[in-house]
């Protein structure tokens, strides 16, 4: 069993030997190795501080002042390591069985759709943005987009017809890696929007897009602004960076936002003409 103090003394010991003040071969340490390799040696103790605890090999029983206070600083150290160590996010892979047996709820202009509000294994669970797109893609389909206007029309009638309260569509803005380089997609909340199932950009978002009658985006919000209005920004300082269809929740019937990612909704899955594409060309044979 070990104590905290064994950790502190341990790095102490490190900073005496490598501190600017120390000297190797009769020269003096320059500032800038002895603090990466003191910084580096605070980050070793720190995983062997963490890895030992999971292990319930250290006790956490601070005995002076001093340690109380080295314990408090580990631990909110050992949380920020934790938190940048959280591994990163991906797009997930279509899983051909569940491809061949999607769920097939409507069908519109050569793709299949459902809302997992009427799957029975999904019914009554919610994602964020990118889970939603993953739930989507194991089904070689993805969130759905709304290019024309008939299509947002049906996404609109499934909504109204079942009481939906909300749901995650496709639509992204480009404020990403990559997409500060794009002059075309400048003022964002106009022209920044696209479609991530097929990456196609989204008509400007203060007008009636081409061939439709109305603006699918709502004229208030949260703000009592047009969207996209980019509101939760102002609150807490999260990007509105995804597209959900809101039922009346600001007493303005079905209409899109713009929504913090994070936020946990049920969603619509469209099918994936390249996901399906992939599935099929790998696996011969499969009915999809
Ligand atoms: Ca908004």
């Amino acid at each position: 069993m070990r104590t905290i103090s064994f950790y502190v003394q341990k790095l102490v010991v490190r900073y005496r030997s490598r501190s600017p003040h120390a000297r190797t071969h009769g020269r003096r340490i320059p500032a800038t190795t002895a603090i990466k390799d003191v910084a580096q040696t605070s980050f070793a103790l720190l995983r062997q501080c963490l890895c030992d605890f999971s292990r319930r090999r250290i006790y956490f029983i601070p005995h002076n002042k001093m340690q109380t206070w080295v314990l408090v600083v580990c631990t909110a150290a050992l949380a920020a390591l934790a938190t940048a160590q959280k591994p990163g996010r991906f797009l997930s892979l279509p899983v051909p069985q569940k491809c061949a047996n999607r769920p097939k709820e409507f069908f519109y202009q050569g793709h299949h759709y459902f809302y997992t509000g009427h799957v029975p294994a999904l019914a009554n669970k919610k994602f964020d943005w990118l889970d939603g797109r993953n739930v989507c893609r194991e089904y070689c389909m993805d969130l759905v987009s709304m290019e024309t206007q008939e299509e947002n029309n049906l996404i609109f009638k499934l909504i109204q017809q079942n009481d939906v309260p909300y749901i995650w569509t496709s639509g992204r803005l480009c404020d990403f890696k990559g997409c500060e380089s794009r002059k075309d997609l400048e003022p964002k909340n106009i022209l920044g929007w696209f479609w991530s199932a097929n990456r196609e950009k989204m008509s400007p978002t203060n007008q009636i897009p081409n061939g439709w009658g109305y603006n699918p985006w709502s004229q208030t919000g949260h703000k009592k602004q047009r969207q996209p209005d980019n509101a939760e920004f102002d609150i807490n300082g999260t990007t509105e960076s995804c597209m959900s269809v809101l039922n009346n929740v600001y007493n303005d019937g079905i209409a899109w936002h713009d929504v913090a990612c994070y936020h946990e909704k049920p969603v619509v899955c469209e099918d994936s003409e390249e996901l399906l594409n992939y599935v099929a060309s790998t696996n011969p044979g499969l009915r999809l």
